[in-house]
């Protein structure tokens, strides 16, 4: 099949599962075009079936805002009729599904017929699709959908308690490729952050104030209080300097390491003994599956999707948002207790297995022939 995928090319879980998707349909012998405005973070492999066409968005004087929305149309168009593609995969609804629908009409006026995929990834529906500037143009453009994908249950039902939706929106859950996450070993140069062994936690988002990092650090202090640790801050955003402020008032911030925007997850991840998630709302939480992958147990709020994702007393433990004493407890719990650490290390890696890729991929692949034959 020819797909053609379009998302934000920028550090983000939904950027990350489409370029991952990409990746792998190609490997299936699929050709697949991504379509951004610039090349996607981890779209690192070079195959004969891959192909990356950037979308230039031309800026004029007269223009306040640029028009990205048709920069993506036009060449939406253009890439489906010059490379024949079978499917558009649209990734984030905002403004990528009302993109796809126009290109869908303007082919259709060009004697091409071209279905739509619309994959919901979270803030896409929970935060800015929201707002009333864009909501009726994404549940127009939802419901236009050939079809609709979330990545999670929790996101699939508030999807329908905040939009007017009247198709059958279908969950595929978020995934990853197990083969490429390691258990922690000598490899991870844990060392060098961690000297005298301590202990390492860590958390890796965008920085944005849904993410709590400011419980993360919080969390770290009391942690650390009982137990010596070191805490890993991967990625960057809007909270930085708040977060950099509260560790200094905290006096923790001896024993916090601020990678900054990093590529290098699977490193960070290697060397970790517990991952922090305390988000105020998260649709799925693909990092706490990184981290499952990557054999580290998961300390989360029970937000969203988190409970599909990280399975209470197993994979990790779940705590009501904000709840940062109960956090630091269930921390404890596991570093205080060597063997206990261990079986939810093998825990967390067997629970992000239901979410290996091979399980995952064919679920598009059916929607994808679906689609196209209706
Ligand atoms: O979490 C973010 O800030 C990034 C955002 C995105 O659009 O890339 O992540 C959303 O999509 C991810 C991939 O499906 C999910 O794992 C995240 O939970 C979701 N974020 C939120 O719902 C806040």
């Amino acid at each position: 099949m020819k797909i053609g995928i379009v998302c934000y090319p920028t550090f983000g879980g939904s950027g990350v599962v489409a370029t991952e998707l990409g990746m792998a349909l190609a490997a299936e012998g699929h050709q697949v075009h991504f379509i951004s405005y610039s090349q996607p973070f981890r779209l690192d492999n070079f195959s004969g079936n891959l192909f990356y066409h950037e979308v230039p968005v031309t800026n004029y004087p007269l223009f306040e805002f640029l028009p990205y929305e048709i920069s993506l149309t036009s060449k939406l168009v253009d890439v489906s009729l010059h490379h024949d593609l079978d499917i558009l995969h649209v990734h984030y609804a905002i403004p990528h599904a009302s993109a796809a629908y126009l290109a869908k009409q303007i082919l259709a006026s060009r004697g091409k017929k071209i279905p739509f995929i619309t994959t919901l990834h979270g803030t896409d529906i929970t935060l800015v699709g929201r707002d009333p500037s864009y909501k009726p143009v994404i549940e127009f453009a939802i419901n236009e959908s050939d079809c609709v994908t979330a990545v999670s249950d929790s996101l699939r039902q508030d999807t329908l308690n905040y939009f007017n939706v009247s198709r059958n929106i279908e969950v595929i859950p978020n995934f990853i490729d197990l083969q490429n996450y390691a258990r922690p070993s000598d490899k991870c140069f844990k060392e060098v952050y961690s000297p005298n062994g301590e202990f390492v936690l860590s958390h890796i988002s965008n920085f944005r104030p849904v993410k709590r990092i400011s419980d993360v650090v919080r969390v770290f202090e009391l942690v650390r209080r009982e137990v010596p640790a070191k805490l890993i801050l991967a990625g960057d955003g809007p909270e930085r300097s708040n977060v950099e402020n509260l560790a200094r008032e905290l006096g923790v911030i001896g024993d916090v390491i601020f990678l900054g925007k990093t590529k290098a997850i699977e490193r960070v991840l290697c060397m970790s003994d517990l991952y922090l998630m305390t988000s105020e709302s998260e649709s799925f939480g693909l990092s706490a599956l990184e981290a499952m992958a990557s054999y580290v147990p998961v300390i989360s709020t029970n937000t969203g999707g988190i409970p599909e994702v990280n399975s209470n007393n197993f994979s990790g433990f779940l705590s009501n948002v904000g709840d940062v004493n109960d956090m630091a407890t269930n921390a404890l719990k596991l570093l205080k207790d060597k063997p206990l650490l261990e079986k939810f290390r093998k825990q967390a890696r067997e629970q992000a297995s239901q979410f290996d890729i091979g399980k995952i991929l064919p679920l598009y692949e059916e929607v994808y022939t679906r689609a196209t034959q209706s």
